[in-house]
């Protein structure tokens, strides 16, 4: 309640101030003026609180970056480089990043862009900042380093959206003045890439990764392996990349990333403060496996490599011993390339499977994940077995779900279980925005912007999942399924203008929510994208500018 107190307080405020240089909306013309100047807090997702007012703070040839971060210098000086990267191309300015005290005389101390790792900055939590801005200076504050980037994404798009450009800009560049206190909803806000179904080289998983990071999405789920494609080398299996990666939907090359490649991928989302979600996909959706090892197969045979959209037809043999041996290695290799705690075993659609083969085969996989030393994911298909002490169901059901399968996993969630959203006819950033989208499927049916945005998690989980706790609710994700997506253009074609609406459905108090005052927001970020060279969906039910 106070949130939207502080933020409708905040537009009416800013909206004042921001008169005399013009507002986000352009000049009387219409044109973008030059001296536009960012509402503070008009940004996406929507600040926990906003209290804008006093004068803005101008970036000019003289501002300097300077890091106090005590014995953690060294990464807030590297989310001080990183914001340095950002500003330079489209100002022209040198904007060193100092250390301060003391930075060269003549520079008071309390000039320029500051960032500030405060240990004791607990209310902050783990992702949180505070931002304030003042003629003077622009000062952001974080308990932790994620936090110093996330305000670093707030302090950019409070910029013009030429800043994002990658040649010399007209200026001024400046901030709104005021506060910001921001701090995420809920810890898990994801994206799904599928590199499966069509490959995705290492360059276009990090172009998303920083179109996700502008957006403080902190999770990357890659789906690493499906019928179509395994994509990730297993040194004690080589013929899983080797063959098993060789082709994708409609026939053409495929690929697979190297160990060395992945460990690259991973450190970059870590660099934007991401955690990589590995999947590998089991018993089920395993056709390029199947493939690469005839041993697999209950019946011996390898079948050929599958290049059609179909799903359900394939399963590894719950009844082999040698599926558990290809299944340890593949997890302790994948384990030891992931930091982080989450390791994704699938399990949906494993139509091939009885139930009872179903639960035999997640009985004796997930100890095997905890085994080394990983928490375990599945889609929420593994509530049908029984999951793991701590694992996570990831709920990709839609309104006509069975009250039966909903049951069971609010029943799995009162058992511990946690959840995270993803509910396809909501959120599956493969569906079609209307009948004419080229791109996507239509299972699901269409998913406009609006219906991405406007719902609650914590509403969603009240209504369809009755009886599970909400403690259990872990965060959203967003899935992107590549049955009909090649490419970049197609990636931002289908995410955009969509992701942002679920990352800020991640990211902000329940009480910011507001369809009328989201589109607006959501309409400034369009020319961002084009200053990026990113593609888009011009939604109608947008005002774009
Ligand atoms: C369902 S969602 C699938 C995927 C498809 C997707 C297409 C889920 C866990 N399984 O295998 O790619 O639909 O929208």
């Amino acid at each position: 309640m106070l949130g939207a107190a502080l933020l409708v307080l905040a537009v009416g405020i800013s909206g004042v101030a921001a008169t005399p240089q013009g507002n986000a909306q352009g000049d009387a013309q219409g044109k973008e003026s030059p001296a536009t100047l960012v509402p503070l807090g008009q940004v996406v997702p929507a600040p926990a609180s906003v209290a804008a007012g006093g004068s803005p703070y101008e970036i000019t040839q003289r501002t300097r970056i300077r890091i106090e971060g005590g014995p953690r210098a060294r990464e807030a000086r590297a989310v001080g480089r990183q914001l340095a990267e950002i500003l330079r191309p489209a100002t022209g300015y040198p904007l060193p990043v100092l250390p301060s005290p003391p930075g060269p005389p003549g520079w008071g101390r309390k000039d320029g862009i500051r960032l500030a790792l405060d240990p004791r900055a607990n209310d902050l939590g783990a992702e949180g900042y505070r931002l304030t801005s003042s003629r003077k200076s622009v000062t952001l504050t974080a308990r932790e380093p994620a936090g110093l980037f996330h305000g670093v994404q707030t302090l950019r798009q409070q910029l013009p959206p030429r800043i994002e450009k990658d040649t010399r800009q007209r200026g001024p560049w400046k901030i709104a003045g005021g506060t910001i206190k921001d701090v995420p909803r809920f810890a898990y806000r994801g994206a799904m890439l599928d590199v499966s179904r069509h490959f995705f080289t290492v360059e276009q998983v990090k172009r998303y990764i920083d179109q996700l990071a502008l957006y403080k999405v902190n999770t990357l789920h890659l789906h690493l392996s499906d019928d179509q494609g395994w994509r990730i080398a297993i040194d004690s299996w080589p013929r899983l990349a080797t063959h098993g990666g060789s082709t994708q939907v409609g026939g053409g090359p495929g690929g697979y990333y190297t160990k060395a490649q992945y460990k690259h991928l991973v450190a970059y989302a870590a660099s934007r403060h991401l955690e990589v979600v590995p999947e590998i996909d089991m018993p089920g959706h395993t056709n390029a496996a199947l493939s690469s090892y005839a041993d697999l197969n209950c019946d011996g045979v390898a079948p050929p490599l599958y290049t059609g959209i179909e799903v359900g037809f394939s399963s590894l043999c719950v009844g082999k011993e040698i599926t558990y041996d290809f299944v340890d290695d593949v997890i302790r290799e994948i384990a030891a390339l992931t930091p982080g705690r989450y390791l994704h075993i699938g399990g949906d659609e494993a139509h091939q499977t009885t139930p009872e083969d179903y639960a035999t085969f997640m009985a004796r996989v997930q100890p095997v994940v905890a085994k080394y030393g990983k928490t375990v994911m599945g889609w929420h298909q593994l509530a049908g077995a029984t999951p793991a002490d701590g694992a996570v169901a990831q709920y990709w059901g839609l309104d006509r779900t069975s009250p039966e399968e909903r049951a069971e996993v609010a029943e799995a969630a009162r058992n511990g279980t946690g959840l995270v959203l993803s509910p396809a006819d909501r959120i599956y950033l493969d569906m079609k925005y209307d009948e004419d989208t080229e791109l996507g499927l239509g299972w699901a049916g269409f998913v406009e912007v609006r219906r991405s945005y406007d719902w609650d998690p914590a509403e969603y989980l009240a209504t369809r999942l009755p009886g599970a706790p909400a403690s259990a609710l872990k965060g959203v994700e967003a899935p992107l399924w590549s049955e009909t997506i090649e490419n970049s253009r197609h990636i931002e074609y289908m995410a955009f203008p969509r992701l942002p609406g679920v990352a800020e459905l991640g990211w902000s108090p329940a009480a910011t929510h507001d369809w009328d005052g989201y589109k607006v927001r959501l309409a400034a970020q369009g020319p961002r994208w084009e200053a990026l060279g990113m593609d888009y969906y011009r939604s109608p039910q947008v005002p774009w500018p």
